[in-house]
């Protein structure tokens, strides 16, 4: 057998989606800050990533999570989030599935009923409150980063489509929301293609006529995320189709974008701070999100959120790279 990469992983799934935990074999990206990693893998160290999600090692709705050892000193864990499709500054279902895991392997101090876990992410802290029982994680309460509304209410001319209604906010990624009524689609899988088609179009349009920049994060600077918001959705159950770039799903209910909503409706008066939000995806799972206070972000009025999800560890494994594999980077198909 020869290998000229090895990578250690726990395989693990968030509500449907899974996040490959990368444990060992990537060493220590260099930057001073979480997001100065993230930059340098995505300009350097970008092959890995491609194995590890590309077929034959993932698919396109592969996602996952590099652990590091953090930069700011009052953090367990750094990660540097992987994707299908780049590296996200924030991920909800890949910070869920790290907190597990880290929990389920013993890789830190495990105390019940609740252990505690820092990580330090490109976006910025993010607390892991993890429930456990029986040495087991049973769920995982995130303090996401702060998430804000940057734009409500407006319409967008998109090819095919016609004029398009819609908001974005951020909660670790930028989301644009959109209902489904609105691009004249029901909420069925049946017409998952139809969807993906509409948003991408949508994400396209935004990228390109006004793209959404965050005021603090470095290299965030487009939209690669469309929430689109099922009919009967309200600030208490809301059900969504989450059609990622550049043509995939999220299975989970989604992290970031379960905050982005919040923010979006607590921006409209309609989500209060302390009120649980249930946020479905679209093969069901579900997310409890909650707003627990107020901030501000470069400018923007911002909310503190939370999001409770639940995570399973699905196997260990090595992945290699064979010098004579005639597809070192994997490939899409
Ligand atoms: O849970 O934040 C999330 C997420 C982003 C993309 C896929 N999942």
């Amino acid at each position: 057998m020869r290998s000229s990469l090895i990578l250690h992983a726990v395989d693990s799934h968030t509500e449907g989606m899974p996040t490959r935990v990368i444990t060992g074999g990537v060493g220590v990206i260099p930057g001073a800050t979480m997001n100065e990693r993230r930059l340098h893998f995505i300009a350097h160290l970008d092959h890995i990533r491609q194995l590890l999600m590309n077929e034959p090692r993932g698919h396109a709705s592969m996602s996952g999570a590099i652990l590091q050892p953090p930069i700011r000193e009052d953090c367990d864990y750094g990660v540097v989030y992987i994707e299908a499709s780049g590296c996200l500054p924030m991920c909800g279902h890949g910070t869920i599935g790290v907190a597990t895991v880290l929990v389920e392997t013993g890789m830190v101090p495990v105390t019940e009923p609740r252990t505690v876990i820092r990580l330090d992410t490109p976006a910025g802290l993010v607390i892991a409150d993890v429930e456990v029982q029986g040495g087991r994680a049973v769920s995982v309460t995130l303090e996401n980063v702060a998430s804000f509304t940057e734009r409500l209410d407006e319409t967008i001319a998109v090819p095919g489509l016609g004029a398009v209604p819609y908001s974005i906010a951020f909660g670790g990624n930028f989301y644009a929301m959109v209902n489904l009524d609105d691009v004249g689609l029901p909420f069925d899988r049946a017409r998952a293609g139809d969807i993906l088609s509409a948003g991408l179009s949508i994400m396209d349009a935004i990228n390109t006529t006004a793209p959404p920049k965050h005021p603090t994060i470095d290299g965030l600077g487009h939209m690669h995320h469309v929430e689109f918001i099922a009919p009967g959705s309200d600030a208490t159950l809301s059900r969504h189709a989450m059609a990622i770039h550049p043509g995939w799903y999220d299975r989970s209910p989604c992290g970031t974008g379960t905050c982005a909503r919040m923010a979006e409706l607590y921006t409209r008066g309609e989500l209060p701070l302390g009120q649980d939000f249930v946020n479905e995806s679209f093969i069901g799972s579900r997310f409890v999100g909650r707003l627990l206070g107020t901030t501000t972000v470069g400018g923007y009025d911002a909310v503190l959120p939370t999001v409770t999800g639940r995570a399973w560890v699905t196997g260990t494994a090595q992945y290699m790279l064979d010098p004579y594999d005639p597809f070192p980077t994997g490939f899409t198909f």
